[in-house]
């Protein structure tokens, strides 16, 4: 298991007793207050298997006053608290670095509205990605952002993170279609702006800070969320091209060319597919007979299925006769296509199962994105690794990940801060999606100058004067 750095355990957090205990279960009753060693430990391991905490309690409200009142206690006696959501995210930012106390959402799963005209959905923060999307769909929706792991993540999760995922391209970013949340404050402050109407300019736009915070800013309860409608004809190809020129210059023209129906653009290198063909039996290979480099799952989304398809068959017409596209495979029904999605999602999964992955979520313009790819191979050839690249082509979303049997610290130490400084020097973020957890605070510095780590220090002194809040996490140690 990774060894998280040097973090100390803060000598200002008090340390659980049995009168906390007994409050919390005066204000959730006894099914609230977990305590049972089996749930503590799931709850205290995030998804990669990579960090462990040691918390000793676990909390489940049911609903907004509840936290509030959780919050109120903790933020009196110094308890720190981490909260959780699906505990899917890939920065550590979900489970506690030591005793934090963890506040689970998954007691509060409500949907509570759904606007027929506008798509305005509202639910409580425990609703999983799925369940949103399930509930949408049944009503001609869907849900603006989808990833690998819906069938976990929650709202209050994913917004906490600002998740980007398959469906960025098309619908944008969470600041853009979060209509208004309710988050409360570490003294117990209930923030409600759960308006769902798409424009409102009276004053600074609060919610927008939430968004991304990773817990560090307030608990979010609830939230609203506008959905597209869903369209009326889909589909999805599978490409193989020979070189990374090539598959910049097939994104570029189906930009153009695809225009208003191109909906997700994204990318795998050979590497990312072996490794999830050898370790999910699942997953079936769309185009078992070529043997390229890049592959590519380009997805159309409309309103005209006829249009469409003559839109997108011409264009990757076009793209072959050029040499731009070796070979490709139209999906003809939902079974391929899931089949492909499942593909693509499953490389994490797959990831997970061969070993230890040292994972970067990088932004890099698209001349240098696959360059990092390259570069991190070739640096670490003398190693029994696993270079893989694949991700968000059309967000510029690199996800590089290399696979080893174990974790190794000397081959931690050649891939950071090597991978930061590069990036940095590109012009990159070092978290384009995941958010920087416990696993990067350090390196905010490579995204963000000192001035705006200093606001972001006077923000979180605001709105949690007593740092109980997910502490270690996202904003690096202070330098006094
Ligand atoms: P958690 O992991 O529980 O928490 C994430 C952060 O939010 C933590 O800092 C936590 O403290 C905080 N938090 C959780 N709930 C609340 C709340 N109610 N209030 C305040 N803070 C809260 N990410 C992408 O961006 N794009 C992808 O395509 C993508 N694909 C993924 C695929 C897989 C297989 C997996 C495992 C992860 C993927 N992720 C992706 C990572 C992503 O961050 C999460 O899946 C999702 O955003 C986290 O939601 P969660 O409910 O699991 O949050
Ligand atoms: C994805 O796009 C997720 O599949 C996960 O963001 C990426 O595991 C990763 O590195
Ligand atoms: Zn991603």
């Amino acid at each position: 298991r990774w060894i998280s750095s040097a973090v100390q355990r803060g000598s200002n957090y008090a340390e659980l007793n049995q009168a906390d205990v007994a409050a919390f279960t005066d204000i959730l009753g006894s099914g609230g207050v977990v305590q049972d060693e089996t749930a503590l430990d799931a709850a205290n391991e995030d998804w990669m298997g990579k960090y462990k905490g040691n918390s000793k309690l676990l909390l489940r409200p049911k609903t907004t006053q509840q936290t509030s009142d959780i919050l109120k206690h903790c933020n009196d006696r110094r308890l720190a608290v981490v909260p959780q959501g699906g505990n899917s995210g890939l920065v550590g930012g979900s489970v506690p670095l030591f005793d934090e106390v963890i506040v689970s959402f998954a007691s509060m799963k409500r949907i509570l509205s759904l606007d027929k005209v506008n798509g305005a959905l509202t639910c409580q923060a425990g609703s999983t990605l799925q369940e949103l999307d399930d509930h949408a769909r049944e009503h001609g929706f869907l849900m603006p952002l989808d990833l690998g792991a819906k069938g976990s993540c929650q709202a209050g999760g994913f917004v906490s993170t600002n998740a980007g995922g398959l469906r960025f391209l098309r619908y944008g970013s969470l600041h853009g279609s979060v209509l208004g949340l309710e988050a409360v404050l570490a003294d117990g402050t209930i923030l409600n702006s759960m308006q769902t109407l798409p424009k409102d300019n009276t004053g600074y736009d609060l919610k927008q800070l939430f968004i991304g915070a990773e817990g560090t800013l307030g608990l979010i309860t609830a939230v609203a969320i506008r959905c597209p409608f869903a369209s009326t004809s889909t589909n999805l190809a599978y490409l193989a091209c020979e070189s990374y020129e090539a598959v910049t210059e097939v994104y570029r023209r189906a930009r153009r060319e695809l225009g208003e129906i191109l909906s997700a653009f994204e990318f795998l290198d050979r590497q990312a597919l072996e490794l999830t063909k050898q370790h999910l039996e699942n997953v079936k290979d769309p185009l078992p007979s070529t043997n390229t480099q890049f592959y590519l799952v380009v997805e159309t989304s409309g309103s005209n299925a006829e249009h469409d398809m003559a839109k997108l068959e011409g264009f990757l017409t076009d793209a072959m006769e050029e040499g731009l596209i070796a070979d490709g495979t139209i999906a003809q029904d939902t079974g391929q296509a899931q089949g492909i999605w499942g593909l693509r999602e499953g490389i994490s999964v797959a990831l997970r199962h061969a070993g230890a992955t040292y994972k970067y979520d990088l932004s890099l313009p698209p001349p240098a994105l696959y360059t990092m790819v390259e570069v991190m191979r070739q640096r670490l050839s003398h190693h029994d690794v696993r270079v893989v690249g694949y991700g968000h082509l059309g967000d510029s979303n690199l996800h590089l990940n290399i696979s080893s049997a174990d974790w190794k610290e000397e081959v931690r130490k050649e891939i950071e801060p090597f991978v930061y400084e590069w990036t940095a020097e590109h012009g990159g973020s070092i978290s384009a999606e995941h958010g920087l957890g416990q696993m990067k605070p350090e390196c905010i510095r490579y995204s963000k100058s000192p001035e705006m780590v200093g606001m972001m220090h006077r923000v979180k002194d605001l709105f949690d004067p007593n740092h109980i809040l997910n502490p270690y996490k996202l904003l690096p140690q202070r330098t006094q």
